[in-house]
């Protein structure tokens, strides 16, 4: 859905002479922004001087616009809120696209006010001048370019409106500069919703009422939950958990949906998908109901499509509904607000009275604990002083650490191997706390995300995990943690390698590792030291609790450097391509790799 022009209707107030600038800041504060995330740039000057004169709402200047946008979704996943961005025409507004993506991706709602030439220069190839509604319309849920001043109020309060409901997403307001310069009308936020853009919430009962039928006389059920249960709120996910706690059944989550129901709850079986658990996997290949809330059925999880929970009546509710029957047929479409449809299910598993059929759930609970039982995510540490440090002993004590010190955790990734070990190996117990970009993959989120988290909330932990080769994409940011004197720890496990390609390479190319290596990688410790943080590094086991309890303990922001084994590989595994019930569980089954099809690789 998108639209360059819109016409809306409004009441100019004669009696206000604001700028459009002005107007803007009015209504930023209307809509309760309290923090925007930005960089200067001539189109947007008298913006940055709208933002100079008024202390509602901080700026936190970012040292590059893509970090802006991923800084505004982590602000936004972590909040509830909507995340806002400003930056500049031309370059300032192609920089955000990778983040906008990202956020439509994720479905993270993000308002991204761009600078554009005045309405006069466009089409002129004005100097910074881009097509930035014509290049953002893939990449966002909506954009406007606003050309006449008495649609800015009304256009901005809207652009809010579509960013935070439905399926959440990125929207861009393209804003000209004759039009921030010159006189607007101000307009409060209306009431009125648009005609044309009505997202359903209120779910169908009797479609309830059929799912919940369903799941009444399984005999081997499984929840499904993904990111969608998380942007539908707290309470839809303390009403998760309600619901998978009456029912009894077990729950995979997707790597978006994690935190949604408790990670070390008795009833969770971990991440399903590709680097998904044993348990997880096999109970989705094998169950006779599988209940999807708020997920989406990405490739990551279902693996080869036609071989997908092939034995399943499937349930599946989504606010979109072009999701519904797009990648997997499902027999129970339920269209909706997450929480509506969860709480509706409660309503019914309690008024319907037919009785779950107990003795087949023992024996499906019994198959579960066996595949459990295996121990899946299990690895082989030295545990000697001199030992080289395994890059799931680093993560799994930097969790265990961090548990430790008690203090509300938020967890922010970049994009590899350490990403799926730190899915794996941190239990998430309430929503909003882990912050991945899971869609898009974008390498260079994890730090800037850790300044959006961090921003949001000053006083609790803020962890990056991170590899050597993400944490270089936006590794800028290090000046506006020191700017701002964000206290993030960012926790690089150092392999040397692009270890997710390396891994690829040698399951999929014959271990030739074509550029996947870094040779010339920076001095951490220095590099922390020049950005005025604190460098830490642990290059053996005998260092890395006392090392990861320093960082913790520090009260600044830390860079801390854990060398690692450098071949090591990311497992459980489904190959690409491949069955959920044909997993490899580590090293000794590798060489099934030379199994997969040109079709799988294509997959990767
Ligand atoms: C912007 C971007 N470019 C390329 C990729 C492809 N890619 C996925 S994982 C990966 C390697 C990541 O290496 P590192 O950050 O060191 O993490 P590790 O896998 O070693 O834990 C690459 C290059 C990507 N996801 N994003």
């Amino acid at each position: 859905m998108n639209a360059t022009t819109q016409t809306i209707a409004t009441q100019p107030d004669a009696s206000t002479t604001l700028t459009g600038a002005e107007v803007l800041m009015k209504v930023l504060v209307d809509q309760g922004v309290e923090v925007v995330f930005g960089y200067p740039g001539g189109a947007v000057l008298p913006i940055y001087d709208a933002l100079f004169q008024q202390d509602r709402i901080r700026h936190i200047l970012v040292r590059h616009e893509q970090a802006a946008v991923h800084a505004a979704e982590a602000y936004a996943r972590s909040t509830g809120r909507v995340g806002v961005v400003l930056v500049t025409s031309g370059p300032g507004a192609t920089n955000a696209v990778t983040g906008l993506l990202d956020a439509l991706m994720d479905s993270v709602p993000v308002v991204c006010l761009t600078g554009q030439v005045p309405v006069s220069l466009i089409g002129n190839d004005a100097f910074q001048e881009a097509d930035t509604t014509g290049i953002t319309r893939p990449a966002t849920k909506y954009n406007y370019l606003v050309k006449r001043p008495e649609e800015l109020a009304p256009v901005v309060n809207e652009a809010f409106e579509i960013a935070r409901s439905g399926r959440p997403g990125p929207v861009v307001v393209d804003l000209p500069k004759n039009i921030t310069v010159g006189p607007a009308p101000y307009a409060p936020p209306s009431r009125t919703p648009r005609a044309s853009y009505q997202p359903r919430t209120e779910p169908d009962r009797k479609a309830v009422a059929r799912a919940v039928a369903a799941m009444k006389s399984a005999k081997r059920p499984l929840f499904y939950v993904g990111g969608g249960v998380i942007n539908a709120g707290k309470e839809a996910c303390a009403d998760l958990t309600r619901l998978i706690h009456m029912t009894g059944f077990p729950c995979t989550a997707t790597l978006m949906g994690l935190g949604a129901f408790p990670g070390s709850d008795k009833q969770f079986l971990g991440m399903l998908g590709m680097h998904g658990t044993y348990e997880a996997n096999l109970a989705t290949h094998d169950c006779d109901v599988l209940i999807a809330l708020g997920s989406r059925f990405d490739d990551r999880v279902t693996g080869r499509v036609d071989a997908f929970s092939p034995h399943s009546f499937k349930i599946h509710a989504d606010i979109d509904p072009s999701q519904i029957n797009k990648i997997i047929r499902v027999d129970v479409p339920i269209v909706g607000d997450a929480g509506r449809i969860i709480a509706m299910m409660i309503e019914e598993w309690e008024a319907q009275t037919a009785k779950p059929d107990t003795k087949a759930l023992e024996t499906w609970w019994s198959r579960i604990k066996a595949w459990k039982a295996l121990d899946c995510l299990r690895f082989t540490q030295d545990k000697s002083a001199d030992a080289i440090i395994k890059p799931q002993q680093a993560i799994k004590r930097i969790y265990e650490l961090a548990v430790e010190t008690g203090r509300e955790t938020f967890v922010s990734t970049e994009v590899g191997q350490h990403q799926m070990w730190a899915a794996q190996f941190f239990k998430f117990e309430s929503p909003n706390h882990w912050l991945t970009s899971g869609g898009l993959g974008t390498m260079g989120y994890g730090l800037p995300a850790a300044v959006g988290a961090q921003v949001a909330h000053p006083d609790a932990l803020v962890i990056d995990i991170s590899g050597e080769a993400s944490a270089l994409m936006n590794i800028q940011e290090l000046g506006t943690i020191a700017q701002y004197r964000l206290p993030v720890k960012i926790f690089l496990i150092n392999n040397h390698y692009m270890g997710m390609v390396r891994q690829w390479q040698e399951l999929l190319h014959g271990s030739r590792y074509s550029e996947s290596y870094s040779d010339a990688l920076p001095d951490f410790v220095k590099l922390a030291d020049s950005f005025h943080a604190k460098g830490f590094r642990a290059t053996k086991m005998s260092e890395l609790d006392d090392t990861i309890r320093a960082a913790l303990e520090h009260d600044g922001a830390a860079v801390i450097d854990i060398c690692v084994a450098e071949g090591e590989n990311c497992f459980p595994m489904i190959p690409s391509g491949a069955a959920h019930n044909e997993m490899i569980l580590g090293p000794e089954q590798e060489e099934k790799g030379a199994e997969i099809t040109d079709e799988g690789k294509m997959l990767v």
